[in-house]
């Protein structure tokens, strides 16, 4: 069997799974969100990761079935917390394909309408790349994403080639600056210079900031004292099966 078909019968036989790595607000020093992040649970393979299998499903276009199966899972995540008295927002990768899809925002909307969600429940993360792909059809579709009230946030900040003109277009409310930057701040004073500026540049633009990659106290200490918005990385929580996630926010708040 192909990897396609392989992708296909994943959908098909329920094998795909929604994990959630919690975003920490640190003003709140709460969880208010949460990154989702999709594993294939594989019969034989076991737990297979997505830098496995994300780039085939982009080239092949099968990344869309996945998005999808994404947005839904993810709404449905937000919805249920939220009837438990959780309110979160769930940020979801989107890819190139996805940008280009001038349907998605109506795909979107259905969806969230049938899961009797409200846009609020979502964050959409796009990269600099899937932007740059073709600029005016992304932002075409961003535009209409943001219109709709969904929040969009430019994912791996820092490390495309998108040009301070265009962000300044685009209808994004959150920067995340990427984790090669996070890892390096406490020694290397270039990465956390960057750190610093780009927390600038977000509020400078009236955009909230998250930092990604924090595996140390250190790292976590130096962004709050920045005032970056948000955090998240290994040294708050891994990406963890969505059924744990609950649990796991009212054991630490
Ligand atoms: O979870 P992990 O760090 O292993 O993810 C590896 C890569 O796969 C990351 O770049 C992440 O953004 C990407 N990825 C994980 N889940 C999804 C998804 O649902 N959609 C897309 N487009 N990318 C994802
Ligand atoms: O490309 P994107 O930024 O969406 O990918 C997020 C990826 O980064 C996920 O695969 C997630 O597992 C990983 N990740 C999240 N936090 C950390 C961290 O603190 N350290 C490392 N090494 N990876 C992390
Ligand atoms: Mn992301
Ligand atoms: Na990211």
């Amino acid at each position: 069997l192909g990897l396609l078909s392989e992708l296909r019968q994943a959908v098909e036989h329920h094998e795909l799974r929604l994990y959630l790595q919690p975003k920490l607000n640190l003003r709140s020093q709460r969880v208010e969100g949460a990154e989702a992040l999709v594993r294939w649970q594989h019969p034989v393979r076991g737990l297979v990761p997505p830098g496995l299998f994300i780039p085939f499903a982009e080239q092949t276009g099968f990344i869309r079935e996945l998005s999808r199966w994404m947005l839904i899972e993810s709404l449905r995540f937000a919805v249920q917390a939220r009837a438990q008295g959780e309110v979160l927002r769930i940020s979801v990768n989107l890819s190139t394909r996805d940008l280009l899809d001038a349907d998605l925002p109506g795909k979107i909307q259905a969806w969230l309408a049938a899961e009797g969600g409200d846009p609020s429940l979502l964050c959409l993360e796009i990269t600099e790349s899937a932007i740059m792909d073709d600029p005016a059809r992304a932002l075409a579709t961003a535009k209409d994403l943001a219109q709709q009230g969904f929040k969009l946030s430019i994912d791996d900040f820092g490390t495309g080639y998108s040009s301070l003109a265009y962000l300044k277009q685009l209808p994004v409310r959150e920067l995340k600056i990427d984790q090669s930057f996070v890892f390096g701040m406490e020694a290397d004073e270039g990465d956390r210079e960057i750190v610093r500026s780009t927390i600038n540049l977000a509020h400078n633009l009236k955009k909230s900031v998250v930092a990604e990659g924090i595996e140390t106290q250190g790292a976590l200490d130096l962004l709050a004292a920045m005032g970056c918005d948000e955090a998240q990385g290994y040294f708050i929580a891994k990406p963890m099966p969505a059924d744990q996630f609950l649990a796991w926010a009212r054991a630490r708040a």
